[in-house]
């Protein structure tokens, strides 16, 4: 089922529509518990930010990369043609006073695409809420187009290239957080300028952020990991040929 046309209207205002339920209670455990056995193998270091596009090698991340449910509400927003582009562990274990944090960013703007467009699903491998660090977003900032970034003068931001977007002191007050129980997501445009605090609880917060964007979209630059993307197709047909697209890794 997609979304209604409530939130794909509140999606073209505030940049974002959640909460959207993915799989029961069951199921999220049982993505959480194959999310365990991986961040075991990894190590705590490389599970908080270092695991990107394992849908190529890891089941249970291409598995919700390609999840019907999904790709239903994907479809509400950028229409039957789905690239899967990328996926990224955002993993925050609970450690009161740390200082491992997200600084305020938009996703496109070292991604190196044409038209910088591409939205963000969010799933919610643990549960997640303020105090252990959801996300948050300033609604409506979609609307300001693609913002300079400068870099972070504070320690622990977790992003590749340590980049941050300057946000004012009204807007950091009008943030809305992310809240999300287990097996839940939240999807947000490219544009939306978001970020999220240090978890401040004893518990773990790991997201599995999932991109996608549709086959008009280009390589025009390389992107903050200097190279091009090697996007799947998971819905519909890819008329403009613009990348070099990967197999679907797993069967579905
Ligand atoms: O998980 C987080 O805290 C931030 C996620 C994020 O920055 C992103 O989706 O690009």
């Amino acid at each position: 089922m997609g979304l209604s046309v409530d939130e794909v209207s509140r999606y073209a205002r505030d940049g974002y529509v959640i909460p959207i339920p993915v799989v029961d209670p069951h199921t999220a455990t049982a993505y959480r518990e194959d999310f365990n056995a991986l961040a075991a193998r990894e190590g705590r270091e490389a599970s908080q930010i270092g695991l990107l596009d394992r849908h190529y090698t890891d089941v249970f991340i291409w598995r919700l990369a390609s999840h019907e449910a999904i790709l239903d509400a994907v479809e509400s927003l950028l229409g039957p043609d789905i690239l899967l582009l990328a996926t990224h562990v955002f993993c925050k274990y609970g450690e009161p006073g740390g200082r491992k944090y997200v600084a305020w960013h938009q996703d496109v703007t070292y991604w190196g695409l044409e038209p910088p467009m591409a939205l963000t699903a969010w799933y919610a491998i643990d549960d997640a809420d303020t105090e252990n660090g959801c996300m948050q977003v300033i609604p409506g900032s979609h609307l300001d187009g693609v913002l300079d970034h400068g870099v972070s003068d504070a320690d622990g931001n977790l992003l590749s290239i340590n980049q941050e977007v300057r946000v004012s002191p009204e807007d950091v007050a009008r943030a809305t957080d992310f809240v999300l129980p287990a097996g839940h997501m939240s999807l947000h445009h490219g544009q939306l300028v978001h970020g999220s605090l240090p978890n401040q609880s004893s518990r773990r917060r790991a997201g599995l952020t999932i991109r996608y964007i549709t086959p008009d979209v280009r390589q025009a630059e390389r992107n903050s990991y200097g190279r091009g993307w090697r996007p799947v197709l998971v819905r519909g047909e890819d008329r403009h040929g613009h990348f070099d697209l990967c197999d679907a890794p797993f069967a579905r």
